[in-house]
């Protein structure tokens, strides 16, 4: 007889000598449902089902979604602590390992003060791991250097919608009414190969007649079936922006009364915005008049429309004031708080959501809290039973992190479920920074590049080793099972941390046995800050597929639409942006002609640490290589597949050229999943956003040279 798993009345067959786990897949924001095939007797991880009865993802995943159970039982993964001896990584018991951590963090602490050791976290780790990585960096090294990931992936976003809606929840909907809204607006998203299952959802709105209007520098699989591309120049989308929105004044598709009685600044927007006509903002971006025309008189007059931005328009010196822009599109319009209709950043790594919520960041605590707010830090210390004046001051962003190094502030660094080593802008200072380190500790499960740099390298446990919870980018927090028991000697994030901290003197502060315990105390600590999750416990989380922050109560039936009646400002109400185009952090020139962009293909994930090591996404794609537009390829003389130099202010790098027209001619475009010699992050601009402190990822000044 066969047997079945059965999940809101979807049956899963269950092989034979097998069982099946439900969980979400590892990687992007989307987190679709899948369940992990183990087999019963050796318990190992051996294939993976999609989830059909998913609400968000409806059963589909994408080629890394589908292969992410390979990474589980690879070859690679570290199984023991390593120690680098004269150069070299020898294996050691977690005994010995944990004593060179606690003598050189001691030693370092001692000698140079508590904040000479400093933490550089993660996002692709559960809420209760990622709470106690704050919770680690203040309570058991009480430093205040303690940044992560995020800050070059959501920082922007969460800058931006600060400013103008006062909570930052990536989306203002629930994707599952995405089939319902008539237009949708996307700047900067590659969404058909970085949120591939969302594409289900457009289809199902245009399938209906809704329009689609997608602003890139490059003809993407998403742009190529848009009503309108917006080609714009990249480190133009706050003229673009304001372009639209002038559009929109002139031409009578605000909503008055939403505005009037729900936003701030319109007088000073309808001043700011007066410029900007098609004309002058073509000339700034690039795009074509008609096209602007055309864009703004879709998204004015559609009912039901969602504003949507991904990196393209947040990596950038400006990231804030392009969300905070875009973010106003959907204002003028009146269109957040009602169904099928907002705002939403495509949050991109599994808990991008969650993790930037919960005390990774430099000036964060737990539930969104500032850590400059003494209201807050009396709360957070009463949770952690610490006295408030231990609570460290705000530290630096990621990548000033590394300028701490090089005073000499910042003597010793533990990295964890990161590889800033391939992912960081300006990557040879990054490099530099990790040798200059007297002592240096990463946590991860492969060695990643940056824990090649490392003195002790922990072994974590992988993503289907733990449970615990998500936050996808709807702002839903999830439930990842336990799908086998750790590899080798390795173990949790959550458990390293306690060893740790025991080691630190620290003991009777991380008291857990479980991530389940976890989970409680981050309940009570996030409890009443703007990211509550009091009311959230696992057992709804699987009663009703998730739930919704804000849920501030048990009773409380979580908030999949935000922002319906007031929004999270003092006043209530929104603040529209008033701001104007600033150029990017570096300019084309004589020496550098052309304009350098950097992302992300279908195939491989962020630094490629976990998808370089499986074949068949290595096969599709083994290599980077530059995207440039045949005519620019032209006046160097130069074919298909041919190797050519890219040069910028900070250091080149050969690459293939891989000609498309899909491409604007002043720009190429390089994907940054490989490390050392194959990094384009040699050649990026460490601009920083002024207040989000995101990096230039998108933009920098490049030149050309035939090999
Ligand atoms: N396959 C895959 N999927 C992923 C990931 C991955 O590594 N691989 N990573 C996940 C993570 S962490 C993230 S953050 C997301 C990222 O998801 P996306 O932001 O969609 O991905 P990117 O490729 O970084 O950039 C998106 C687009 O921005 C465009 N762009 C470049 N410059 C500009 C500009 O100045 N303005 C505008 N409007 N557009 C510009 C690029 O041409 C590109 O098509 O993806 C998530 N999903
Ligand atoms: N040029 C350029 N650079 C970029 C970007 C870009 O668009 N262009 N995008 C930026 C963005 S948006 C992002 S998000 C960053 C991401 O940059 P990274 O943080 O470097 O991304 P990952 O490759 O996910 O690195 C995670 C590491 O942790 C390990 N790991 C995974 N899960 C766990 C876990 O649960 N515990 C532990 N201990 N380890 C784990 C993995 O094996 C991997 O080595 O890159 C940024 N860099
Ligand atoms: S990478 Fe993202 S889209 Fe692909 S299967 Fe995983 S969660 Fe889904
Ligand atoms: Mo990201």
């Amino acid at each position: 007889m066969s047997q079945y798993l059965v999940k809101n009345g979807v049956k899963n067959l269950i092989k034979p000598g097998e069982k099946l786990i439900t969980t979400h897949c590892c990687y992007c924001g989307m987190q679709c449902g899948m369940h992990i095939r183990v087999n019963e007797k050796s318990g190992k991880v051996v294939g993976v089902e999609p989830r059909y009865d998913w609400p968000v993802t409806l059963g589909k995943m994408c080629p890394k979604g589908v292969t992410a159970y390979q990474t589980v039982e690879h070859k690679e993964r570290i199984l023991k602590p390593l120690i680098k001896k004269n150069g070299k990584f020898v294996e050691s018991s977690w005994e010995e390992a944990l004593d060179v951590i606690e003598v050189n963090f001691k030693r370092l602490q001692k000698e140079h003060g508590k904040d000479s050791v400093s933490v550089f976290g993660g996002v692709s780790m559960t809420n209760e791991k990622c709470y106690l990585v704050g919770k680690y960096a203040r309570v058991a090294l009480g430093t205040r250097f303690i940044d992560y990931n995020g800050r070059f992936c959501m920082s922007s976003a969460a800058g931006g919608a600060l400013k103008t809606l006062g909570i930052d929840r990536g989306s203002t909907l629930p994707w599952t009414e995405l089939e319902h809204s008539d237009c949708f607006f996307i700047a900067g998203s590659n969404t058909a190969e970085c949120h591939p299952t969302s594409i289900q959802w457009f289809w199902k709105a245009k399938d209906k007649g809704a329009k689609l209007i997608v602003a890139d520098p490059r003809e993407t699989p998403t742009a190529r079936v848009a009503d309108v591309h917006l080609d714009l120049k990249p480190g133009t989308d706050s003229a673009l922006a304001n372009g639209i929105l002038h559009l929109l004044v002139k031409e009578g598709y605000v909503d008055e009364e939403y505005v009037k009685e729900r936003c701030n600044n319109y007088e000073e927007l309808i001043k700011s915005v007066e410029i900007w006509t098609p004309e002058y903002t073509s000339q700034i971006t690039g795009v074509a008049p008609w096209k602007i025309t055309k864009a703004a008189h879709i998204y004015g007059m559609s009912q039901r429309s969602v504003v949507m931005f991904a990196r393209g328009a947040e990596q950038q010196s400006k990231g804030v004031d392009n969300v905070a822009l875009y973010t106003s599109m959907a204002l003028l319009r009146g269109q957040i708080g009602k169904f099928a209709s907002g705002v939403a950043t495509f949050t991109g790594q599994g808990n991008g959501q969650g993790g930037r919520e919960h005390g990774q960041k430099s000036d964060l605590l737990p539930g969104y809290r500032k850590i400059t707010d003494p209201e807050a830090v009396e709360y957070v210390s009463s949770v952690w039973g610490i006295d408030p004046k231990d609570m460290p001051k705000p530290g630096v962003s990621a990548y000033e992190m590394f300028d701490e190094i090089q005073n000499g502030s910042i003597r010793a660094m533990h990295v964890i479920c990161s590889n800033p080593a391939v992912s960081a802008p300006n990557v040879e200072y990054i490099w530099k920074g990790f040798e200059k380190l007297d002592f240096m500790v990463v946590s991860d499960f492969f060695m990643s590049e940056t824990a090649e740099f490392a003195d002790v390298v922990l072994p974590a446990t992988s993503w289907a080793e733990d449970e615990g919870t998500t936050t996808n980018l709807e702002g839903r927090v999830i439930r990842i099972r336990k799908v086998r028991e750790p590899l080798g000697e390795s173990k949790t994030d959550w458990e390293i941390i306690c060893e740790i901290a025991k080691r630190m003197g620290k003991e009777s502060y991380f008291p857990y046995k479980n991530a389940r315990e976890i989970f409680e105390e981050f309940r009570i600590a996030t409890k009443g800050g703007k990211a509550d999750y009091s009311g959230i416990t696992w057992e709804r989380i699987d009663k009703e597929d998730g739930v919704f922050w804000p849920c501030p109560s048990e009773d409380h039936p979580g908030t999949p639409t935000m922002f319906k009646e007031k929004f999270g400002t003092p006043d209530g109400k929104a603040n529209l942006a008033v701001v104007d185009w600033k150029e990017p952090g570096e300019t084309v020139s004589n020496d550098f002609p052309h304009i350098l962009t950097t992302g992300r293909v279908v195939f491989h994930y962020l630094s490629g640490s976990q998808t370089r090591r499986v074949d068949f996404l290595m096969e599709q794609c083994p290599l980077p290589y530059v995207e440039m537009h045949p005519e620019l390829a032209s006046q160097y003389n130069l074919s298909n597949g041919e190797e050519i130099k890219l040069i910028t202010r900070r250091s080149s790098m050969t690459l293939e050229v891989k000609l498309t027209k899909a491409i604007r001619k002043d720009t190429v475009f390089v994907p940054y999943h490989w490390g050392k010699e194959l990094s384009v992050n040699k050649l990026t601009n460490p601009s920083l956003d002024p207040t989000s402190r995101m990096p230039e990822f998108k933009v920098c000044a490049v030149r050309i040279e035939k090999v």
